[in-house]
């Protein structure tokens, strides 16, 4: 109850899908801020492994994925004394709030979703009734838990945007029920883009390898991919406009440096691109190695796994449990007397 009272400790609710290897833009986008955020909020955290069916999964490669990426994020920093981080496919609250709020979602506004849009042309032969219901889903991950702030990446907005607009309205048809949460989408690192394209976002499902790294790459492959990255042929390096693939390179040098623009561009004052490419190579190996040194002993450890997710679960059924009670009272069900 202490947490009812003004000084109740704003709520960070985020997820990702366990849909390959989680990428350095996943990270730098998403993860690396939850890790951030754990000391002063109260976070909940999800594996978003409802969402990930929506494109079709190979059995035992999906139940592979998914362990991996509980891993991988405990890996990161994400730490279950601080934070809730459980698997969304065990508390059953969120299918039954994204079925109510289905029918606060407008078919029109589904369809305007550009990830819906994406995702239907790639996988022409799949475009389900989950693709497009994806975020009345997503909308029900954050409401369930009365989350303030949900941090993610710059492509998640427009979802973000629709599940404000779904709490509105319900909150407007019945009385103020959800928390209306706000995105934080860092200010570099939101998007991260393809080594191999730099107009198009570093994806985990880019059948182009040479166009992400995964955060389990070894240094050979990072040094190789950011060695072969796609840049301009100018040899100068700044950010600015048509230089895409360079300002990506800063962007994600800034990420894990710290260091400003401006301070990158004097520091490669005078020397080519090839110089700039092996320091953001570099970089990244070495961001990349105590998590990778956490991740090999953390996954040969099953039964620490296995406890972490279950001892979650029913702690985040219980919170959604509650908002979810709410909700179907204002609607109009009947309870089970007991
Ligand atoms: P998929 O390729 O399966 O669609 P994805 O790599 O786009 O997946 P998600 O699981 O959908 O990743 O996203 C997890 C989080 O990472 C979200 O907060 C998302 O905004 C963020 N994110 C994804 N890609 C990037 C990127 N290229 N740059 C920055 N953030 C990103
Ligand atoms: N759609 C998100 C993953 C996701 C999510 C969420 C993010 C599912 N549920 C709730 C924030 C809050 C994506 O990154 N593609």
């Amino acid at each position: 109850m202490e947490n009812q009272t003004a000084e109740r400790k704003k709520v960070i609710f985020s997820a990702i899908q366990p849909s390959g290897t989680i990428t350095l833009g996943n990270y730098l986008g998403a993860l690396k801020n939850w890790v951030a955020l754990q000391d002063d909020f109260d976070c909940i955290f999800a594996l978003a492994d409802l969402h990930t069916i929506t494109v079709r999964q190979e059995p035992a490669k999906f139940r592979r994925n998914i362990l991996e990426a509980y891993a991988l994020l405990l890996a990161c920093g994400i730490d279950v004394n601080k934070s809730l981080f459980f698997m969304q496919s065990h508390v059953h609250t969120h299918a039954e709030l994204a079925w109510i709020l289905n029918c606060y979602t407008q078919f029109g506004e589904l369809s305007r979703m550009t990830q819906f849009k994406d995702k239907s042309a790639k996988h022409a032969d799949n475009v389900n009734a989950g693709l497009f219901t994806y975020p009345s889903l997503m909308a029900a991950d954050i409401l369930l838990y009365n989350a303030d702030y949900v941090p993610v990446g710059a492509d998640q907005k427009q979802h973000l945007e629709l599940c404000r607009n779904i709490a509105e309205r319900f909150n407007g048809l019945y009385s103020p029920t959800f928390v209306v949460p706000d995105g934080l989408i860092p200010k570099t690192g939101a998007r991260i883009m393809s080594l191999q394209d730099p107009t198009k976002k570093m994806s985990k499902s880019d059948e182009n390898t040479a166009g992400f790294i995964t955060m389990l790459d070894t240094p050979a492959e990072i040094m190789k991919k950011f060695k072969r990255a796609v840049t301009d042929s100018e040899a100068r390096v700044y950010y600015g406009e048509n230089k895409a693939g360079i300002n990506n390179l800063m962007g994600i040098y800034s990420c894990i440096t710290g260091k400003s623009y401006d301070e990158i561009e004097k520091e490669f004052e005078g020397r080519g691109y090839g110089d700039f490419k092996t320091a953001v190579g570099e970089a990244v190996v070495k961001e990349l190695e105590p998590i990778q040194a956490r991740y090999n002993e953390l996954i040969k450890d099953k039964a620490y796994l296995e406890k972490c997710y279950s001892e979650a679960a029913p702690r985040a059924e219980a919170i959604a449990r509650r908002t979810l009670q709410k909700v179907m009272k204002k609607v109009g069900y009947l309870p089970v007397a007991h």
